[in-house]
């Protein structure tokens, strides 16, 4: 299971103030923090700092390399331009992921080259300019002809990540059911892995961790490779931690039992 960290995003006001402010420890602590915490990525979004996107990815790029060694980074961006922007100013040796490609054909042709001469992994939205999908064989749909478009270009379909997108459970009650339905019929193409943001699911109801962490639980066993989270939320890490030593993906429960020495267990 990939953890992508969620914490630098400036739809966050802090977070967003901190860009502006070009608060290196900040953005450093950040970054910092949810590595220790376990992420294997840290996402990065830039969009609504009410600065220039393109300067701000470039500084938090060198803020976060300067602080980890190798770090993999996940671009978080509606705009091509910021991506390319991410894309030059990485000069580590760690991974990189593009958030994301959706059936859209302007945003695909843009994108997907930038894609391939980085060599980089690529999350697409399972949506197309007909909106959100709601079933599951609509979000399979959707993610199908994504597929079978990116490999005619010669993407490498392993580094692909389909996001099925998450809708609120507190004002359509089936949306959860239809989203863990279509995971499995997404990996059925072959190569393809799933990712999603969790958080969306649990809009509009109280206690909304209990319902994160219950989903991401429900969600790992229908087959998620990867999600967008906040590692430093202990309830999310200890249904990722004890899902995984249910489903025999940690050997020995190292994983389980490392986190609760380490006081991270709720
Ligand atoms: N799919 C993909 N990318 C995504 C999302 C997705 N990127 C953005 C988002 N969704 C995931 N990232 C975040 C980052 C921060 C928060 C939620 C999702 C967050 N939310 C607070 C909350 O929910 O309470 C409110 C914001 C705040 O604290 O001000 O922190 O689905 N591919």
């Amino acid at each position: 299971m990939l953890i992508i960290g969620e914490r630098i995003n400036s739809t966050k006001e802090k977070v967003k103030a901190a860009i502006g402010a070009r608060d290196t420890a900040f953005i450093a602590n950040a970054a910092h923090s949810q590595t220790e915490a376990g992420a294997d990525y840290i996402d990065v979004n830039c969009a609504v700092t009410g600065g220039s996107e393109l300067q701000d990815m470039d500084w938090v790029l060198s803020v976060i390399q300067s602080e980890i060694k190798d770090a993999n980074i996940c671009i978080d961006s509606p705009s091509y331009l910021a991506i390319e922007a991410a894309l030059k100013a990485y000069h580590s040796k760690g991974s990189l992921m593009i958030n994301s490609i959706s059936g859209d054909e302007a945003r695909i042709k843009s994108i997907l080259p930038l894609a391939i001469k980085y060599d980089t992994k690529l999350i697409a939205l399972a949506m197309d300019d007909k909106g959100m999908p709601h079933t599951a064989g609509e979000r399979f749909e959707v993610a199908k002809n994504i597929y079978e478009r990116v490999k005619k270009e010669g993407f490498n379909v392993e580094n692909l990540y389909f996001d099925p997108l998450i809708r609120p459970i507190a004002t359509e009650p089936d949306q959860a059911v239809e989203f863990l339905k279509s995971l499995p019929l997404i990996k059925g193409l072959t190569g393809a892995k799933t990712v999603c943001g969790l958080s969306n699911v649990s809009f509009g109801l109280p206690n909304r961790r209990l319902v994160n962490a219950t989903f991401l639980t429900m969600a790992i066993q229908s087959g998620l490779d990867a999600a967008i989270l906040d590692p430093l939320d202990n309830h999310i890490i200890s249904s990722l931690r004890a899902s995984a030593a249910l489903l025999g993906t940690d050997e020995y429960c190292a994983g389980y039992i490392g986190a609760f020495r380490a006081g991270k267990l709720i």
